[in-house]
């Protein structure tokens, strides 16, 4: 099979990869082969660093050591190994939020040059839920002390995260009886990284214990925070159309992409290129303005509150460069190749790296100045606008795919919707659920995977599940995924959807598959499943829904902080490869059913994308029956219908009423 068939299911991807054949450029699928066989210890959590003794490393076989130098078994080896990994994504996406907050305080304060508070409506109601007094202030007042109670979250030593008390009572006296409610976002951290230090924490139950801790601050804490201060800054999302992949770049525009996480960079480039001043400057070297595209997190960012095109997901970031067209990539934080200043090398596109957390050998840095954010922002499109004049139009070769979706779904203005506008409240959906006209809500999150065929496993599970009666929600390079794919319409519930969700989609106007935003927007998925719990008739918990969640092609440390926040919050969670422990028979035990005694939820590994898929319809079908709710109205959407128009004819073909 043709090579570029096998890394993705994506024809653009397709075709950038025949392209980087033909041209020989070397990317992170080719680096992938080479690196085979991969080191088993690794793979299976059974090497040890953590002291200079060391390395140590365990026998699978049960023939060399079955303990390090200091006496470390593979359980505790494994374990410390996940709680390092779980404080890297916690630390990530909880640095992330540091940074909105930052933002937050310099808008409320007068000392910032493009952002000001968007929402106050949303500033108000999170003032209220945490006590903040607002009575005679204005909202910048209001803003500067919620900033400064923010801030206070990730350092605080006692006490409760705040928004810990969002989640439902049964669940908070859970997290209180073992121990893993979360205090601040930073000493969650800190403390776990030190029970790992060598000879600290060397049981495998406490260490996953520490797991769930780091998750749920980044979950409760670092990402909630992150959400609901970008809400309040820039603009709670809304329903908005746009279009994804490479077919988004303009022959005859200066094409910038932004690729990384914080909306703060992201949101004043919107901004800038916007300015009459950058405008004048492109027509100047003949370009028809500038044509502004995401990659990543940061594009879920730009496309829930502006509309702005989304280039690509994971695996996109180096095809977008092999299409000649790329004048500017500017990057921030997190999931950024280092190897494609080398691709860039190959053309005329530059680089800049902006974040004083992330810079990269070859690639120039021009540091992001959140109190000058416009004029820095300009900056960066200058240099655009400067690279464009070098473009040579003979490399250029822009895929045509690019498909239409429909993103910026929110608590706020979805769920609550779907009693149309004059009686908003979650009760449509819990009906829906209780009636047997929808199965229940999937999460199909995370990133792509070199290791898995580009978005293969997202778009076969996402259509088992919706073709289940399941309603899908989404964030991440998972969302992009389906965006490309045309999932993200309305129309697609027709063509994919089973006969229960698609009605549900008809009447409300919303497609079968929710982009609900980037990942630290997970926290919205969470808070839906608060909303669905307090509005009743489904449980007192979390861990009584019929939800599931999945990350089917995950690559990233911050999937680990959010599995674990997941299954920490009692919902079952199915990821592809699996987690690297399973040289511990008793941290996999731990992993894939003892969680689940004490909190509820679990993990499940499975690769392959329409068995996981299943294991989540049967976890939904067990939480249906306990809930006496286990008849569903219509039979499963038969396999053969699935991207036909629904008619009466095929629907009756699939069981029909
Ligand atoms: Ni999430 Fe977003 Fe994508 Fe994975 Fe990386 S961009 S924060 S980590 S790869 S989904
Ligand atoms: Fe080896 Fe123990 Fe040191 Fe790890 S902590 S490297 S197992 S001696």
């Amino acid at each position: 099979m043709d090579k570029s068939k096998v890394r993705s299911c994506d024809c653009a991807a397709q075709e950038m990869l025949s392209r980087a054949e033909a041209d020989g450029v070397e990317l992170s699928y080719d680096r992938y082969d080479a690196m085979q066989p991969q080191c088993g210890f690794g793979q299976l959590g059974l090497c040890c660093r953590n002291c200079a003794m060391g390395p140590c490393r365990i026998d699978p076989f049960g023939e060399g050591p079955q303990v390090g130098i200091c006496g470390a078994t593979a359980e505790v080896i494994a374990a410390r190994n996940l709680l390092r990994s779980t404080c890297v994504g916690s630390a990530a996406h909880s640095d992330h939020g540091r940074d909105i907050v930052h933002a937050l305080l310099a808008a409320s304060r007068g000392q910032s040059e493009g952002y000001s508070i968007k929402n106050p409506e949303k500033l108000l109601a999170v003032a209220k839920e945490w006590g903040i007094a607002t009575e005679g202030q204005d909202i910048k007042q209001i803003g500067e002390k919620l900033g400064l109670t923010a801030l206070d979250e990730f350092g605080r030593q006692e006490g409760n995260l705040r928004f810990t008390s969002r989640a439902p009572a049964k669940l908070q006296a859970k997290w209180d009886a073992l121990k893993v409610r979360p205090r601040g976002v930073d000493r969650e951290v800190v403390t776990a990284l030190h029970t790992t230090h060598m000879g600290c924490d060397n049981d495998a139950g406490s260490l996953i214990r520490s797991c769930v801790r780091a998750g749920l601050a980044d979950g409760w804490g670092g990402s909630m925070i992150a959400t609901e201060l970008s809400d309040i800054l820039f603009g709670g999302p809304a329903w908005v159309r746009s279009q994804a992949n490479l077919g988004v770049l303009k022959a005859d525009y200066v094409n910038v992409l932004v690729h990384g996480h914080e909306p703060t960079l992201s949101e004043s480039i919107v901004a800038a290129s916007q300015d009459p001043e950058i405008k004048a400057l492109c027509e100047k070297v003949g370009a028809k303005g500038v044509q502004l595209a995401g990659i990543c997190c940061t594009a879920n960012e730009i496309l829930m509150r502006h509309g702005i095109p989304i280039a690509g997901n994971y695996l996109h970031q180096e095809l977008a460069l092999l299409t000649g067209a790329v004048d500017l990539m500017v990057v921030d934080v997190q999931c950024v190749f280092p190897g494609l200043a080398k691709i860039a090398a190959g053309y005329h596109t530059k680089i800049l790296s902006t974040s004083p957390k992330a810079k990269f050998a070859g690639v120039e840095h021009l540091e992001f100045n959140e109190k000058k954010a416009l004029t820095s922002a300009k900056e960066l499109l200058k240099a655009a606008i400067a690279a464009y004049a070098n473009r040579k139009p003979s490399a250029v070769h822009i895929p045509e795919q690019k498909e239409d979706l429909v993103a910026g779904f929110t608590v706020e203005n979805t769920f609550k919707m779907l009693g149309g506008r004059y009686r908003p409240s979650f009760r449509p959906l819990n009906n829906a659920i209780i009636d047997g006209r929808l199965r229940g809500v999937a999460a199909v999150i995370g990133c792509n995977t070199v290791r898995i065929q580009q978005d293969s496993a997202h778009l076969a599970m996402v259509k088992e599940l919706v073709r289940h009666d399941v309603l899908v929600v989404q964030t991440g390079c998972s969302a992009i995924a389906c965006g490309k794919a045309g999932l993200l319409l309305p129309e697609a519930a027709s063509l994919y959807a089973g006969q229960g969700l698609n009605e549900i989609c008809e009447a409300v106007g919303i497609p079968p598959v929710l982009h609900m935003g980037s990942c630290v927007d997970n926290s919205r998925i969470l808070m839906a499943c608060v909303e669905i719990c307090r509005e009743g008739g489904l449980g007192e918990d979390l861990s009584d829904l019929p939800v599931a969640g999945a990350a089917p092609e995950w690559m990233s440390e911050k999937a680990i902080a959010i599995g674990f926040y997941v299954v920490g919050s009692g919902i079952y969670t199915v990821i592809a490869d699996p987690l690297p422990v399973l040289g511990s028979a008793e941290v996999t035990r731990i992993l894939t059913q003892d969680l689940e005694k004490d909190f509820g939820g679990k993990f499940a590994f499975e690769v392959d994308p329409i068995k996981a898929a299943q294991l989540m319809i049967a976890h939904m079908d067990a939480k249906r029956a306990a809930l006496g709710i286990a008849k569903m109205i219509y039979e499963p959407r038969a396999v053969e219908t699935v991207g036909k128009p629904l008619t009466l004819a095929n629907s009756a073909a699939a069981g029909g009423a």
